[in-house]
């Protein structure tokens, strides 16, 4: 081989390789647009892994990704909205296409959600949503009516006690102080209950949506009020955790002690279908087909609704027996 066709070879491929890490580099810099390969790229802030619905929430939206072929960038803040704030400001810098988040608590996300719309990056809140007065700060928010959830928790309530005649006695265990489930199923229950004067919240206390925080509130209602008639939790896992506290309190869960939650998990179902609950206003974790929807049309520029709203159901034992064999979280 003649030394200048070597040459000519050496510098064709040398322009190859060089035209490749442009490209490459190109792609990490913008990040934004394609993820190398023409698929979108979502930046996703999850709040935690506190819960069985949040479980539940993570894998439905890492399949819906992959299904839909959106390269997903996942974060888990474990429950702190410093996270969420470090990792939305990661997601701006990687130049994602779209950035969505399920917001851990509702204020005090105005600066970050500037900082991404200056930037040019969609935003999408999932589940939870956030209390900014400047709408424009996001495209759209996909989830639950959690006020109607609390409601149809307390509606329930008053129709199993309108014949009570002397004061019913309930303590609550509530959500992450702050969380917009939270604050609005604590409102819709309170609101519903007001119905029936005898009906009395005479506890109320956060378990932060966990099992072993639910046990422990518990713990402390059953020695501060002998007199419990009914205990309302925000979600499954801590009605879980406290099913433990009742039962080494003596007491039956389900008959000594009427138990409403949220949420509607297998777990849940289960202590539903057995009779340790009594009635589960349901919350569909499902978000993730739904999302990725969503994503594909904000990213390419479509109008979307500003509000979406999940389907939901409630469940009595005996409509949790027949629907446990099919559910799938
Ligand atoms: O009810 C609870 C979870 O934000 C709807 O968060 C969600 C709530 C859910 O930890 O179990």
């Amino acid at each position: 081989m003649s030394t200048r066709r070597t040459r000519t070879i050496v510098a064709a491929l040398a322009a190859v390789l060089l035209a490749g890490s442009v490209a490459a580099c190109g792609n990490s810099d913008t990040g934004g647009g394609d993820g190398g390969d023409g698929k979108i790229v979502l930046g996703f802030s999850q709040v935690g892994a506190e819960s069985g619905w949040r479980t539940a929430n993570t894998t439905s939206i890492k399949e819906a990704a992959v299904e839909a072929g959106i390269e997903l960038k996942f974060d888990d803040a474990q429950q702190k909205q410093e996270n969420q704030i470090k990792a939305i400001r990661n997601f701006i810098q990687q130049k994602v296409d779209v950035i969505a988040f399920s917001p851990v608590v509702e204020s005090g996300w105005d600066t970050v959600l500037k900082e991404a719309k200056d930037a040019g990056i969609p935003v999408i809140l999932t589940d939870r949503a956030v209390d900014s007065a400047d709408k424009s700060l996001y495209k759209t928010f996909l989830g639950s009516d959690f006020v109607k959830e609390g409601r149809l928790a307390g509606e329930w309530l008053v129709e199993q006690t309108k014949t009570a005649t002397g004061p019913v006695n309930i303590v609550e265990l509530q959500g992450t102080t702050g969380s917009a489930p939270a604050n609005d199923r604590k409102e819709g229950f309170a609101a519903a209950i007001a119905a029936n004067p005898n009906l009395k919240i005479v506890a109320s206390q956060s378990g932060d949506f966990k099992r072993a925080d639910g046990k422990q509130v518990m713990e402390q209602f059953l020695k501060a009020n002998p007199d419990i008639d009914v205990l309302f939790a925000h979600n499954d896992d801590m009605g879980l955790g406290a099913l433990e506290a009742i039962t080494a309190a003596g007491k039956v869960p389900g008959k000594d002690i009427t138990i409403i939650t949220i949420d509607a998990v297998k777990d849940g179902m289960q202590a539903l279908a057995d009779g340790k609950f009594n009635f589960i206003a349901e919350c569909s974790p499902l978000l993730g087909p739904q999302l990725m929807e969503l994503v594909k049309k904000v990213e390419a520029g479509e109008e979307v609704p500003a509000r979406i709203e999940t389907e939901e159901t409630t469940f009595t034992q005996e409509q949790a027996r027949e629907a446990l064999p099919n559910r799938k979280y």
